[in-house]
């Protein structure tokens, strides 16, 4: 999977063989969540939901449709999206007196709603989000889950402050909540701090989470915003502070898309197929009875005895489907589901019970009466080995150099790609260094306690 073409290849053939996601929709851009993908959808944005809400966020469901003078209210705002943006102008045969919208992202919709929310300093904070679609008419070569015109799971996060120093407490939190998000998946991430010329529009900074993909090129998978007091002062969100005067609100916000959904089955998978942290599969364990002439009783029941054990604790799923069990592994394999157990007479009869790790595609047997403690103990260490590879091939894709060696970098970017990091230098650090090294800058970086530019080939 090494180079982009045979990554790109490998990528579009397992969204269909795994039945993630089917790219046949006639709109560019827009594809369709398989049943199987989106359960894999749901239990990860389900970690991010959990996450926030125990951190004080509360899930908000704001409309679609935009006014346009909302919409072009913020000036650097409507400035870095005015090109991507979709716009409904009519209502059946009727032109519309406004134009509206198709929410590129929601600021300027929730904001207009949090100066009808805040008056005084104790409406503050407020911290609220909303997983929905958003539309961005991408003019980059789209890609599924990865660049898509209507981006169907955005989770955004939207905070007011009533002090600048709790809107910088509400950014750490953030990435602590990303960093945790991600660690449970398993995915690698580099943290900087974007430059001016790429940071969000309307923000006075961003901070962005990239991970590595197979192919070398660097991929963002999560920002963070402090936006300071520029919406509040747009948007009039106004509060009487303790000693009586007047306030603009402290605002953040922050986002991550189906690009996690691309980063799970782009980071862990393998040449077999996906290979899915325990913690989103759809199903955590199949029971795949080895059905042989005249015992066929003996074997599904002994699967179902099985699956009535651990159905309580886990997605478990029997295969019964009347076929050769090694098209049975290789289906499963291919899908990525991290344990299987096997039941065949000759086991039933010694009491053992025969699993299969999708990882190390190892295959083990286990007194059946170990079976919980084996299987929780194997999901963990499943987990534990797939972030370790996660992480290993990610700090192999990290080249650190000392100086700005040109020729060097652009070696590196054309072969085997990765992040390069180089010392922090403020002289150097311009958007003309992106055209000197033919890549991005994605920010500046604190690698092994030292700082860095970091630079890289991009999606
Ligand atoms: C914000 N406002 O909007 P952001 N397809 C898939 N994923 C995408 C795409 C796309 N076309 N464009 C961006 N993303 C802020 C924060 C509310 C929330 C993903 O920020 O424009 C990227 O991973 O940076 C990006 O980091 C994230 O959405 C948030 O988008």
């Amino acid at each position: 999977m090494g180079d982009s073409l045979e990554f790109s290849e490998w990528y579009s053939d397992i969204l269909e063989k795994a039945e993630i996601y089917d790219v046949r929709y006639p709109i560019k851009g827009c594809g369709i969540y398989l049943p199987y993908g989106f359960k894999i959808r749901r239990y990860t944005f389900e970690i991010i939901r959990n996450l926030l809400d125990k951190s004080g966020h509360e899930e908000v469901l704001f409309p679609l449709l935009i006014p346009e003078n909302l919409l072009a209210k913020e000036g650097e705002h409507i400035k870095g999206f005015e090109d991507e943006v979709y716009w409904v102008t009519h209502g059946g045969k009727t032109p519309l007196d406004v134009k509206l919208a198709l929410r590129p992202t929601s600021e300027t919709a929730i904001y207009y709603m949090m100066k009808l929310w805040v008056k005084v300093h104790t409406d503050l904070p407020i911290k609220i989000y909303q997983i929905v679609n958003t539309f961005r008419y991408e003019t980059k070569h789209t890609r599924p889950l990865i660049r898509l015109r209507e981006i169907m799971t955005f989770k955004e996060a939207h905070t007011a402050h009533s002090t600048k120093e709790e809107a910088e407490n509400q950014i750490k939190e953030a990435i602590s909540i990303y960093k945790k998000f991600f660690d449970t998946l398993g995915i690698p991430y580099l943290i900087s701090k974007r430059p001016e010329w790429d940071k969000f529009p309307g923000a006075e900074y961003t901070v962005a989470f990239d991970t590595i993909f197979p192919d070398g090129r660097a991929m963002q998978i999560a920002t963070v915003h402090n936006l300071g007091q520029n919406f509040s002062r747009t948007f009039e969100i106004i509060f009487e502070t303790p000693t009586g005067d007047k306030d603009y609100a402290y605002q953040t916000c922050y986002g991550i898309s189906d690009r996690v959904i691309a980063s799970i089955i782009a980071i862990h998978g393998d040449e077999k197929g996906l290979i899915l942290p325990p913690i989103v599969a759809p199903i955590q364990i199949v029971i795949v009875p080895l059905i042989f002439k005249g015992q066929e009783d003996l074997v599904l029941n002994k699967a179902k005895e099985i699956y009535e054990r651990l159905k309580d604790k886990y997605r478990v799923y029997i295969d019964d489907r009347d076929i050769r069990p090694g098209r049975k592994f290789n289906d499963w394999e291919i899908k990525g589901v991290p344990l299987r157990i096997e039941i065949g007479p000759k086991d039933i009869e010694n009491k053992k019970i025969t699993l299969f790790r999708r990882d190390t595609m190892e295959k083990f047997q286990v007194d059946e009466s170990q079976l919980e403690d084996v299987i929780e103990k194997t999901l963990n260490n499943i987990m534990e080995n797939i972030k370790n590879i996660a992480w290993k091939k990610f700090e192999d894709f990290i080249t650190v150099i000392d100086n700005l060696d040109t020729d060097k970098i652009k070696e590196i970017l054309s072969q085997r790609k990765g992040i390069i990091l180089i010392p922090f230098n403020e002289e150097i650090y311009n958007e003309k260094l992106e055209e000197k090294v033919e890549a991005t800058i994605l920010g500046e970086t604190e690698y092994k306690g030292n700082k860095y530019i970091a630079i890289a080939k991009t999606y």
